[in-house]
């Protein structure tokens, strides 16, 4: 559906003018190796979690309740007087991160709210100046991150801000009509030139973000996505930029220009491997921001097989935490997480700095449902059906196999292999009733295929 009018350039194409393959490469090249990320959606939002007045929402985005309840700027910014999240601790957060196999972490410093969670001079209605708190939490994040080697991202809603009159020129019409229904394009330049791009400037010179993670609907002009664009390369040349800096729809041609990866639509795995580098923007019920009567959990299996089916082709998870108004990861969040964390201790080598597969478009359920993932000289196959007769048959593999081993326990399997292809004798059980990981090690940095499909 999205993928049909993709044309994929030659690897040396400029991605933008001033850019080339080998500066992205560069920059990258942490994210490509860290495949797994926290989101998190913090911000005013999380005091109502969901509920205004008589509506109670049980799904939907509770990060949109302004918008859904078109609450007036003045009521809703009330809610600064009331965010005192006492039991907030970023080492904490970090600590469940990183516990979960996650290699870094981005924070909505500005959703399309437009309450800052960070300490602006451009405006007083930021966390660190408008609340009772009065804490700087980007900065504690940021700190915490950095003193345990995760990388930090900043989440920003450029096109959308619900407190600031914007102009209403976009598709959509996802902006604060009720309060500004008068609002015209200039208001949009207005808002772009001197608060919105001056912030991001902020956000970089203050955090030193590893990565700027936007969210847009297309209201800037293509001049006006240049100009942040060179703005970010002049002043923090290493930070990755997701391709949201443009638009949310996927880009029409590969590589798109003035980002370094495409961000797929909320919760949506692409069909296949793209051949460019990929993120999944996922949550773990309906909503993002805090919502208590949001029940709609996918268990921690189903995130596995998604973190697996993702990476299998080529690209990262970044899966979603909405904290409390007081300050903490919901309880719902952590046990997923702890789970999702005992798998990656056994088997992150399969994940972490891995590629797409290269068995195609990787196992689908007829094949027996299992994924596959590479290393150079590694072949890494993920099962999420264990074979009842303790055999795992792949066709196709030209390559020798030197060994063979499950990650579990790394004994040593028994092989056959032949013209056609290769048999892995398995134990009677899996060793992970969700998905367990064989390992092959072949002779060929890159696996040989035979070249039949
Ligand atoms: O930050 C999260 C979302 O709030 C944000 N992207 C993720 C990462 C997002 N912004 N816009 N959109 C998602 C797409 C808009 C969806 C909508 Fe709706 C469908 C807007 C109106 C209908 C959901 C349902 C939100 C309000 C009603």
């Amino acid at each position: 559906m999205l993928l049909a009018p993709i044309v994929i350039l030659a690897k040396t194409t400029v991605l933008s003018p001033e850019e080339t393959e080998e500066a992205r490469d560069e920059r990258i090249s942490w994210w490509r190796e860290a495949r797994f990320g926290m989101f998190i959606h913090w911000g005013l939002y999380a005091i109502p979690g969901g509920t205004w007045k008589d509506k109670v929402y049980k799904e939907g985005y509770s990060e949109w309740i302004m918008f859904d309840e078109k609450i007036p700027a003045s009521e809703y910014k009330e809610l600064a007087g009331k965010f005192n999240p006492v039991k907030f601790d970023a080492q904490a957060w970090v600590g469940i991160a990183k516990k979960a196999g996650m290699k870094y972490m981005v924070l909505t410093t500005k959703h399309h709210d437009g309450f800052s969670m960070f300490q602006s001079g451009l405006t007083p209605y930021n966390v660190a100046d408008a609340t009772p708190f009065k804490r700087d939490v980007t900065r504690e994040l940021v700190d915490a991150c950095r003193n345990d080697s995760i990388h930090f991202g900043c989440y920003y809603s450029i096109d959308r801000d619900w407190y600031r009159p914007q102009g209403q020129g976009n598709r959509y019409k996802q902006t604060n009509l009720w309060d500004y229904p008068d609002s015209k394009q200039e208001d949009y330049d207005r808002y772009f030139a001197t608060f919105a791009k001056p912030q991001v400037e902020e956000l970089l010179s203050k955090y030193q973000p590893d990565l700027l993670w936007f969210d847009e609907i297309d209201m800037k002009t293509d001049a006006q996505v240049k100009e942040l664009y060179q703005t970010i390369r002049k002043l923090r040349p290493e930070c990755v930029i997701n391709s949201r800096i443009q638009g949310c729809r996927f880009p029409e041609k590969i590589p798109p220009p003035h980002c370094d990866y495409i961000t797929s639509g909320d919760n949506e795995i692409l069909e296949k491997n793209i051949g460019f580098e990929w993120e999944n923007p996922g949550s773990m019920n309906t909503s993002y921001g805090y919502n208590p009567n949001d029940h709609n959990w996918i268990s921690a299996d189903e995130i596995i097989s998604r973190l697996v089916e993702i990476v299998s082709k080529g690209g990262n998870y970044l899966l979603n935490v909405g904290p409390t108004p007081e300050g903490l990861i919901p309880q719902p969040c952590i046990e997923r997480l702890a789970k999702v964390g005992e798998w990656m201790e056994v088997n992150g080598e399969a994940i972490y700095g891995t590629s797409a597969s290269v068995f195609g478009d990787s196992a689908p359920p007829s094949a027996g449902n299992w994924r596959c993932t590479v290393k150079p000289g590694k072949i890494y196959l993920h099962l999420l059906n264990w074979p009842n007769d303790g055999t795992f048959e792949l066709a196709d593999l030209q390559s020798k196999v030197n060994r063979a081993y499950l990650l579990a326990d790394r004994k040593e399997l028994k092989v056959k292999q032949t013209a056609g292809g290769v048999s892995i004798s398995l134990p009677a059980e899996a060793p992970d009733k969700i998905v367990s990981v064989i390992c092959l090690e072949i002779a060929d940095p890159v696996a040989k295929i035979k070249a039949s499909k």
